[in-house]
């Protein structure tokens, strides 16, 4: 049985002071099962395609996956994982970006220490991640940590790295010692949530259990006041309440796969890419 994901005024509070929460409930097991067998499916579909890819080019497997599959879309207007969210953006906002963090056994991948915001060219913060773990998610398997306060320093200097085991697809840094004691992991069982603000310093280290992967995903939502700066109208789906604005073009939920499928994914992978916009205050590659 879960437990209301509803936001208490001292978790609002919370949020704000520090800039994240974890951990909060999200799905149940049987939700968590089977969204772990669709997520498993999928991947082992795309596993020739991957092979391929290094770690930092997976997100055009993995990314933007609720606009054409249903089982995507169904988790990220889960009403418990909407609850938690409503509590930070109020009751109108968007799911404008996703991607899958998947670090299987004996991958190297990792995430640098950086602030999502940089690269986005949002309007305005009111923008949350909810990072769901489908499989524990702890320091070892690589769970995701952050720098608590952090929020509250945007637009920290970032350099971009050539590190093709980071998850990061420009392996952006910020260009800041992190000090390991200052770090906060976000330990999640199985069908539990974080939730972050843009601006937080986070990342996370490779997966080193002997039998265990850590799988999930990262929902971003925005506010429908939320206007991003981009050459392209950017895409979205409405998660909760009304959008007033129309900043960004709403999608309706996706029909049964196809064989046009995957086409339809890589255009809307490539069409949001180009709308995350490169002229970031970066310093020159390490
Ligand atoms: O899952 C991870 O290891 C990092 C996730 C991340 O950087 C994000 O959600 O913004």
């Amino acid at each position: 049985m879960v437990t209301s994901s509803k936001l208490t005024a001292a978790q609002q509070e919370q949020f704000e002071r520090d800039g994240y929460l974890c951990p909060l409930p999200a799905l149940d097991a049987g939700e968590t099962r089977r969204f772990l067998a669709d997520y498993l499916a999928y991947s082992e579909e795309h596993q020739e395609r991957l092979a391929t890819l290094p770690p930092r080019q997976r997100y055009k497997v993995f990314s933007e996956t609720h606009f054409v599959l249903p089982w995507v879309h169904e988790l990220v207007v889960h009403p418990r994982i909407l609850d938690a969210v409503e509590g930070v953006l109020g009751p109108n906002f968007l799911a404008w970006n996703t991607t899958w963090f998947t670090k299987m056994v004996g991958d190297k991948t990792f995430v640098s220490w950086h602030q999502d915001g940089t690269y986005w060219k949002l309007s305005s913060p009111k923008v949350v991640t909810a990072w769901v773990a489908l499989t524990p998610s702890n320091p070892i398997t690589g769970c995701m940590r952050v720098v608590p306060g952090t929020h509250l320093q945007p637009l920290m200097e970032q350099r971009e790295t050539a590190d093709q085991n980071n998850a990061l697809s420009r392996g952006q840094e910020i260009a800041v010692e992190v000090k390991e004691e200052d770090a906060v992991d976000f330990v999640l069982r199985p069908g539990e949530m974080s939730l972050h603000n843009l601006w937080i310093v986070h990342g996370s280290n490779p997966n080193t259990s002997p039998d265990t992967a850590r799988i999930g995903i990262a929902i971003r939502y925005v506010s429908t006041e939320v206007r991003q700066d981009s050459p392209r109208k950017p895409v979205a789906v409405l998660a909760r309440g009304q959008d007033r604005y129309g900043n960004f073009e709403l999608l309706p939920a996706p029909g049964p796969v196809t064989a046009a499928t995957t086409q339809r994914h890589t255009e809307l992978v490539d069409h949001i890419r180009s709308s995350i916009t490169t002229d970031a205050k970066v310093l020159p590659t390490k």
